[in-house]
């Protein structure tokens, strides 16, 4: 934004505020307008893009029912601010502010002003609040808010929902915009600026919305598994940074943006965070690292939420269990045997390192734990188990109001051979324990235990974690992996939001204490605590935001953290609606942008799926980088081996963790259980996560499990070809910049996705000695040249070899699809032999269209 400084004054704000149409469409040619349209050309805005609204009547209206802005007491209530000297690094284009409310009015003089292409004054409502106005604020502050709208519609609000109503009819209306607090408020604006950005008609509103969830938190890794802006030699960022969001100890060219300075990006990402509800973040990496509790640090933190805290959003950390023996600390220590979770000596240290934080940052919101997993030190160190070292924890933050967020992602070889089984047998037992003053459940109501959505490792497809519904005695936020680490990276564009809805749709069949199914029983249910009834309750997202010029390392990659922020908010909302706004917020509205695109996010995940991992095969992933295949990897470590998860061999392929096997399912809910047990009955699409499949199982559509497998492989390939088509019949409706860039990734992507279906299919094939299926796959086609019939192409080569007799005609003079659905374009005729031809084919698999080009390479038959 152009605005200057939070204490300017309203008409200096509207003046200094440039509608974004003019920074696109660069009618100026001073500096800091191509420094605006460059900021723009990056994606640098994220899905906060004010495009003026090209539909002329729907523009037309928008002026009509948008004259004005009245923010009421906008600076009456400044936010807590810990560092006097908080500022912009110089040259900066956001600005701080001290008020939520501030964030609000600037939010919509820039926003409107954008989108309607003509500033929108800020007025005060002395003289009455003129028709058209848009009206911000809560009941506390605003008059106005307090006529319009009865006190009884606040009630069911909460602290962060909102209100958007149309007040009077036809020219004589204004729009409110409220909530019971100035942040709720800041919702309701991005929510409003949201329909405009959309194109949705924006007379007669009524809206309500208030968020399943209350903790709707991102946790950032710092640069591991983050896909944004580092590399390797940890120079990727821009400006030579490590890529990290934010900076804490950068060197050379930025040892100047270290905090407590505040950049543009920082602000960027409050602000869209704060669009799309999230309220807090962990800025550390879970295998964290103790310089984040050092005084220094905690300085630079706090300056950190001084500035985003006027947008809602919260911080917390991630923590080691053993900080307190780190001589950083030092007078302030304790020695290893004084790590007993119930020992004063371990409470007293996290609660005073607890008050220090406070001190500085008043609203911190708690410590995330990663114990005893993965090298991670923990109380089973010290003879103690998660319950004990989450309630040591617990007791020494309540006092101080926070919260324990401990990750269940524990997988102790000791515990069980099947690596899936181990979380849930060290934490069921705690939330079952029968407790002396007769209760269940040993967890203290200060600790929300945070479980990845499936039971392995964020893999692009998994079973729900069998410890939805079976914790009902205890706390628990569902933690979902934002950062692309098994899902493509910052290569494969990847709409994660279907796999998640997948996830919160899925029914557990949770049984009450008496066996009897609950009536609310999803995973969202048991999430947001309808269906068990805890009252805290939170989603956390493994947040992918790095100093990437567009933030997130792939323009497609921002859609995930804003479907995380959405569906964090409220987790039924459907994954298309979702991918709808933000193609419409971040690319455009145009009628052939947005189905096209829309298209393309749907159906990637299950196309990573397909070529990756298909029908419940798991963790393929070349062991270090998680990008690459590795599926004949075995490492020293067996549940990090891929060949651990394949179980590959002459029978067949998966891990068979049924009755007979591991006997995994028996973790699930009775109904769901008895439906993994038995192959038939199993999802195809989770079959090898509990069966070991033979290569000649029949599967539902006929095919030998080995074609179906294979088709699968190339089902997903061809379906990243459609979208590299797809895209570039984009190109002259989108800006240079975004649509070069994003063509780049899907070329390399489908590169990529090949390497994927070949490495995978080659290897297994040296198990099935199956030969390669040809002639049913979707895109199968015979052709006929010369009055001879050609088939058994094999989908995965990239061209195919044509003897053809000396005296016939090179013409192909029919194709012939073996899916009857298929259409096919014969887009070159060989016009000599030898020669060339090729043939377009199209189809529509279960997940969207594939689509393949065949390569002839016709030659004289010998
Ligand atoms: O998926 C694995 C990642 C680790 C990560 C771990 C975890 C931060 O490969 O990088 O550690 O999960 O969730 O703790």
């Amino acid at each position: 934004m152009l605005i200057a400084s939070g204490g300017v004054t309203l008409a200096g704000a509207v003046a200094a505020c440039a509608p974004s149409s003019a920074w696109a469409g660069s009618s100026k040619s001073d500096s800091k307008t191509i420094t605006l349209m460059n900021w723009e050309a990056l994606g640098s805005q994220m899905w906060l893009r004010y495009v003026k609204v090209r539909d002329p009547h729907l523009l037309a209206q928008h002026r009509q029912h948008v004259t004005a802005i009245v923010v009421d007491n906008v600076d009456a209530h400044p936010v807590y601010r810990h560092t006097a000297d908080l500022h912009m690094h110089p040259g900066s284009h956001e600005h701080l502010v001290t008020t939520s409310l501030q964030a609000a009015r600037d939010e919509l003089v820039h926003g409107l002003g954008g989108l309607l292409g003509e500033d929108v004054p800020v007025t005060p409502s002395a003289g009455g609040v003129p028709d058209g106005a848009v009206v911000v604020g809560t009941p506390d502050t605003s008059a106005a808010v307090r006529r319009d709208v009865p006190a009884s519609a606040f009630r069911s609000l909460g602290a962060d929902g909102y209100l958007i109503r149309s007040v009077g009819h036809g020219a004589n209306s204004h729009t409110v915009i409220a909530g019971n607090t100035e942040v709720a408020a800041l919702y309701g604006t991005y929510g409003f600026l949201r329909l405009m950005q959309t194109d949705k008609p924006i007379t007669g509103l009524d809206v309500v919305s208030v968020p399943k969830v209350k903790s709707r938190w991102l946790d950032n890794w710092d640069t591991e598994r983050l896909y944004a802006g580092n590399n390797a030699t940890g120079t990727g960022g821009l400006n030579g940074e490590n890529g990290s969001i934010f900076d804490f100890a950068a060197t050379g060219a930025s040892a100047d943006k270290n905090l407590p300075v505040i950049l543009d990006r920082y602000l960027v990402v409050a602000r869209s965070l704060a669009a799309v509800g999230i309220n807090g973040i962990n800025i550390n990496n879970v295998n964290a690292n103790n310089a984040y509790l050092t005084p220094a640090y905690i300085e630079q933190e706090a300056a950190l939420v001084d500035a985003l805290r006027p947008y809602g959003i919260r911080l917390a950390l991630s923590i080691r269990y053993d900080a307190p023996t780190d001589q950083r600390f030092a007078p302030d220590t304790l020695t290893a045997d004084q790590l007993d979770p119930y020992s004063d000596a371990f409470r007293g240290w996290w609660n005073r390192k607890a008050t220090e934080i406070k001190a500085a940052i008043p609203d911190f919101g708690g410590f995330t734990v990663k114990a005893n997993s993965e090298g991670q030190p923990g109380p089973q160190d010290f003879g103690y188990d998660h319950g004990d070292g989450a309630n040591g924890m617990a007791a020494a933050v309540a006092p101080l109001g926070m919260t324990i967020f401990w990750r269940t992602f524990v997988y102790n070889a000791d515990v069980d051979p099947d690596r899936l089984k181990r979380a849930y047998m060290e934490f069921g037992p705690i939330n079952d324990e029968q407790q002396p003053d007769g209760t269940k459940g040993r967890f203290a109501d200060n600790v929300l235990l945070q479980t990845k959505n499936g039971p392995l490792d964020f893999q692009a497809r998994e079973p729900i974690n069998p410890m939805f519904g079976r914790m009902e005695n205890t706390n628990q936020a569902l933690e979902l992996e934002v950062t692309q680490e098994y899902t493509g990276q910052n290569i494969m564009l990847d709409y994660l939001a279907p796999m998640w809805e997948e996830a919160l749709k899925t029914d557990t069949h949770a049984t009450d204490a008496d066996g009897k199914p609950l009536r609310h029983r999803l995973v969202g249910d048991i999430v947001d605590g309808t269906a068990q009834g805890q009252q805290r309750t939170a989603m956390v997202g493994v947040a992918n935001l790095g100093n990437a010029d567009d933030l997130t390392g792939h323009q497609f990659s921002q859609a995930n953290l804003f479907a995380f922020g959405r569906l964090a908010w409220d987790w039924t909302l459907g994954s298309r609606r979702i991918a709808d706004d933000w193609t419409r917020m971040t690319w455009s509205n145009d009628r052939h942008v947005v189905p096209t695109i829309v298209q393309m996010m749907m159906g990637s995940r299950e196309a990573v799926v397909s070529y990756q991992t298909p029908l419940g095969i798991a963790h393929q992933m070349h062991a270090d980088t998680h990008y690459a295949p590795g599926p004949s990897e075995t490492l020293a470590r067996p549940d990090w081996s891929p060949t651990y998860y394949n179980k590959a061999d002459s029978v067949g392929l998966g891990y068979d963790r049924s009755r007979t096997g591991s006997d995994f399912v028996d973790q699930y809910f009775p109904v769901l259980a008895d439906r993994y047990n038995d192959i038939k009955t199993t999802p195809e699409n989770l079959l090898m996560w509990f069966h070991h499949v033979p290569w000649g199982y029949q599967m539902k559509d006929g095919l030998p499990f080995w074609d179906e497998l294979v088709y699968r492989y190339q089902m997903g390939v061809q379906y990243v070809t459609w979208m590299r088509k797809a895209w570039d019949s984009l190109e002259a409706s989108l800006d240079a910049r975004r649509f070069h860039e994003v063509q780049a990734k899907l070329a390399q992507h489908e590169v990529d996705a090949k390497d994927w279906r070949d490495t995978c299919v080659r290897y297994w094939q040296q198990f099935s000695g199956r030969a390669m299926p040809t002639d049913h796959g979707p895109t199968s086609i015979a052709v006929v040249i010369g009055g001879k019939r050609y088939d058994g192409f094999d989908l995965s080569a990239d061209s195919h070899t044509l003897s053809v007799p000396t005296d016939a005609s090179p013409r192909i003079s029919r194709v012939i699809p073996a899916d009857r659905a298929a259409s096919y374009r014969i887009l070159q005729q060989a016009s000599q032999v030898p020669g060339k031809a090729v043939v377009e084919v199209r189809t529509q698999a279960f997940f969207g269209p594939l689509e393949k080009d065949y390569v002839f390479d016709l030659e004289l038959a010998s």
